[in-house]
C-alpha cells in the first residue's frame, strides 16, 4: 500500500467513517468498487425513467424528447407502467421463491430428509397451522411440520381462488381487493401474468398495468414474503431482543473471520453452530487463531442477527469494503443483492469467495453447492475451509468502529412487551397513538445505493422522525444503517420527542425498533393489520397514521414492497436516486393520486430528506385529522448543522 494521499472527498460518499478508511485502501491500492465504478458510470436517463423499451427486436425503442410512441406504437404512459410491471415482478420472484425453499426445506425436515435439525418455534407452528385453516390439536410435530409445509408449497401452485393469508388482511382491504379483482389466486401464477401481460403486444393500459403489478405485489407481500418470515420463524424460532454489535469493527484482528451474505438463514445457521465445534475451535488454535468469528453482510445478517444475535459487519454497500480490510478469510454467499465486483476485489486478499447457492454463482467464486439434505456437512466444510485460510493473511486494516445495537422485535414480541405474557396486546401503542403521545409510525426499509451518500438519508430521516414524536420500525439495510449509526439503542431516547421518549421509557422499548429482513417488511403488514384490529384508529391499514420509507432504495424487491404496502393502504415515500416511472407524467401522479383514490396508498419520490420527513408529517398530520385525533404538534425541523453533526 503506498503512502500517497489521494484527494478524493469520501464524504460525498458516505457519512459511515468506516467507508472512508477503506475507501482510501481501495483507492490507494486501485482496486475497484461499487463506489468507484457508481462515480464512473453515469446512469442512463432514458432506462432510469422508464423510458425505454426493449421488449421486441423493432427497437430497443427510446421515447425521450419528440418520439411519444414506439414502433408498434406503445406510449410513454404503456412503456412506463410496464417496465414498472417487470420490475415488481422480479422482486416478488425473488421474495417468493425465498419462501419457497424454506417451505421445502420444512417439507424435507418433516419427511426425516435432513438431519439433525430440528423444528425451533413450536408456538408458531401452530399459530402457522391456524392461519392456514389447519386443525393442529392432536397432531405430532412432524405431522403439523407437514401439513404446513405442504399448505405453503400449495400456494404456489394454486390457479383459482384466493392465497390462504388473505383473511389476515383487515376485513374492509379483502373486500376492496375482491371488489377490484387483484385478490392474488397462486403465487407463481400471478408473477407469470405479470410477465405475460408485460408482453409485447399485450396488456396496453397503465392502469391495468399497474393493476397486475399490484395482484402479483400482493402474492409476494400478503403470500411468498409473508411465509418466508413464518416459515422461518418455525424453523428458526421467532425473533425476540438481542444484544449486538454493527460495523466493520466487528471483525476480528486475532481469530478466524467467516461472513455470511445474502438472504438465507440455512446455511448461515449451520455455519454458526459449527464454528461453535470443540473440532473447529481446535484446528482455528492448531493455525495461530484465537477462535471463529462469524459476522453477517444484508439479509443473511439480519435473519441470523436476531436470533442468534451474529453481529452485522455492514449492509449492502459494505460488502467489498469488509473484504479490503484483509481480515477476512472466507465469505459465503446466497442468493440477491451479492455484487459480482466481490470476486476481483477477493482476488487481492486471500480471502475465499463461495456460492452456496444452486441457482446462484457469483463471479468467479468457488462453489460450495449445499446438499439440502446434508447442510450440515456444507457448513463444517465452509469453516474448516476459512480456518486453513487464516496462515494466509497478510495486511489487516480493520477500522475500529462498531455500534452496540438491541434487534429482533418481531410483531409477536411487539405485543408481549405491550401486555405481557397473558395480555399480549397493541392497546398501549393504540391508546398512545389516540392521546398524541405517539404521533405515528414509519416504517424505514430498504437498501443503502451508491446513487445516494450511503446512510445520509437513512440515518437523517430516522432521527428527525423519532424528534418528531413518530415511532420508526425498521428492516433490511435500512436496519442495518439504523444499528451502524447507534440508533437501535435504549439511550436514542436521547434523540426522541419529549412525549414518545415518555412512552418508550414507561413501555422499555427503544424508539427505533429492529424487525427484520427484506421479507420481513410482511411482519409491518401483520403488525398494521394488529393495528387497525386493535380498535380506536379506523378499521383498516389505509387511514392509519403510519407511513413506509425507503431513503436510499436500489432493488427491484425495493419496488416490489412498495407496491403491495400501497395496495394494503399505506402511503410510501421513495428517496434517492428518482422515480422509474418520470418519463410518464401520467403514470407517475397515477401512483399519488390514482393510487390513493383506488388503495389509500399512494407511492412517491421525493429526493431530500428532509422533504421526506415533511412530507411523512403531513401524511400522518391529515390521518389524525381524519380520525379526529389530531393534537397540534410543533415541528423538530433539523438545520444544516444538525445535519452536518450526523455526519462525523
Ligand atoms: Fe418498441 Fe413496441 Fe417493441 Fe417496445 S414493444 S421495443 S415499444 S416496438
Ligand atoms: S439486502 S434488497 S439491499 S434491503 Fe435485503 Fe439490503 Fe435492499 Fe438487498
Amino acid at each position: 500500500m503506498s503512502d500517497e494521499k489521494t484527494t478524493t472527498d469520501y464524504s460525498e460518499m458516505s457519512i459511515d467513517p468506516t467507508a472512508a478508511e477503506m475507501l482510501k485502501i481501495a483507492e490507494e491500492c486501485e482496486i475497484e468498487t461499487v463506489f468507484s465504478r457508481s462515480r464512473e458510470i453515469k446512469p442512463c436517463s432514458t432506462g432510469a425513467t422508464g423510458g425505454c423499451c426493449k421488449l421486441c427486436a423493432m427497437g430497443p425503442c427510446r421515447l425521450i424528447g419528440k418520439y411519444e410512441r414506439g414502433v408498434c406504437g406503445a406510449t410513454r404512459d404503456t412503456i412506463a407502467a410496464r417496465n414498472f410491471v417487470r420490475q415488481v415482478a422480479a422482486g416478488a420472484a425473488a421474495h417468493s421463491d425465498h419462501g419457497r425453499d424454506v417451505a421445502l426445506t420444512l417439507q424435507a425436515i418433516a419427511k426425516g430428509e435432513i438431519e439433525d435439525v430440528a423444528i425451533a418455534d413450536v408456538v408458531k407452528l401452530a399459530k402457522v397451522a391456524g392461519y392456514m385453516g389447519i386443525e393442529a390439536a392432536g397432531k405430532d410435530v412432524n405431522t403439523l411440520t407437514l401439513e404446513v409445509a405442504e399448505c405453503a408449497l400449495a400456494q404456489y401452485g394454486q390457479q383459482t381462488g384466493e392465497l390462504v393469508y388473505i383473511p389476515r388482511a383487515p376485513v374492509k382491504r379483502q373486500e376492496l381487493w375482491r371488489k377490484l379483482g387483484v385478490v392474488p389466486r397462486g403465487i407463481d401464477r400471478e408473477i407469470v401474468e405479470a410477465m405475460h401481460r408485460t408482453a409485447a403486444g399485450t396488456d396496453q393500459n397503465y392502469q391495468s398495468l399497474l393493476d397486475g403489478a399490484v395482484k402479483c405485489a400482493l402474492a409476494s407481500g400478503w403470500g411468498g414474503s409473508m411465509l418466508a418470515t413464518d416459515l422461518q420463524d418455525i424453523l428458526y424460532g421467532t425473533p425476540s431482543p438481542v444484544r449486538s454489535s454493527a460495523n466493520l469493527g466487528v471483525l476480528s484482528e486475532d481469530k478466524v473471520n467467516i461472513l455470511i451474505h445474502g438472504h438465507e438463514p440455512l446455511l448461515a445457521s449451520m455455519i454458526i453452530d459449527a464454528t461453535q465445534e470443540p473440532e473447529m475451535l481446535t484446528l482455528a488454535e492448531s493455525v495461530g487463531a484465537k477462535g471463529i468469528n462469524i459476522a453477517g453482510i444484508c439479509c443473511t445478517a439480519n435473519e441470523s442477527l436476531m436470533r442468534k444475535g451474529v453481529p452485522p459487519a455492514g449492509n449492502m454497500l459494505h460488502q467489498e469494503l469488509a473484504l479490503l480490510t484483509g481480515a477476512v478469510e472466507l465469505m459465503v454467499v446466497d442468493v440477491q443483492c451479492i455484487f459480482q465486483g466481490l470476486s476481483e476485489v477477493a482476488t487481492h486478499f486471500h480471502t475465499k469467495l463461495i456460492s452456496s447457492s444452486p441457482k446462484a454463482c457469483v463471479g468467479d467464486s468457488e462453489r460450495i453447492v449445499v446438499d439440502e439434505h446434508h447442510p450440515r456437512d456444507a457448513a463444517r466444510a465452509i469453516v474448516r475451509a476459512a480456518v486453513e485460510n487464516f496462515p494466509n493473511r497478510k495486511d489487516v486494516h480493520i477500522p475500529k468502529v462498531s455500534e452496540p445495537l438491541v434487534a429482533g422485535f418481531s410483531h409477536e414480541y411487539i405485543r408481549y412487551m405491550l401486555g405481557g405474557k397473558m395480555r399480549a396486546s397493541l392497546n398501549p401503542l393504540n391508546e398512545n397513538i389516540v392521546n398524541g403521545k405517539i404521533r405515528g409510525a414509519a416504517a424505514v426499509v430498504g437498501c443503502s445505493s451508491p446513487r445516494a451518500v450511503q446512510d445520509y438519508a437513512v440515518v437523517n430521516v430516522v432521527r428527525e422522525l423519532i424528534a418528531n414524536n413518530v415511532l420508526v420500525v425498521v428492516t433490511g439495510c435500512a436496519a442495518i444503517t439504523s444499528g451502524k449509526h447507534g440508533l437501535l439503542t435504549p439511550e436514542t431516547m436521547a434523540f426522541a420527542g419529549e412525549s414518545l421518549r415518555e412512552v418508550c421509557e414507561t413501555v422499555g422499548i427503544p424508539p427505533v425498533l429492529h424487525m427484520g429482513s427484506c421479507v420481513d417488511n410482511s411482519r409491518i403488514l401483520t403488525l398494521l393489520a394488529d393495528v387497525a384490529a386493535t380498535g380506536g384508529l379506523g378499521d383498516d391499514i389505509a387511514g392509519l397514521p403510519a407511513v413506509a420509507l425507503a431513503p436510499e432504495w436500489y432493488s427491484e424487491k425495493a419496488l416490489e414492497i412498495a407496491t403491495y404496502a400501497v395496495a394494503s393502504g399505506a402511503h410510501v415515500i421513495f428517496g434517492g436516486v428518482g422515480s422509474p416511472v418520470e418519463n410518464s407524467p401520467v403514470v407517475k401522479d397515477y401512483m399519488i393520486d390514482g393510487w390513493t383514490e383506488r388503495y389509500g396508498g399512494s407511492l412517491r419520490f421525493i429526493k431530500e430528506p428532509q422533504d421526506m420527513v415533511a412530507a411523512t408529517l403531513d401524511l400522518i398530520d391529515n390521518a389524525r385529522k381524519a380520525l379526529k385525533i389530531d393534537v397540534a404538534q410543533e415541528r423538530v425541523l433539523f438545520d444544516m448543522d444538525m445535519r452536518r453533526e450526523l455526519s462525523v
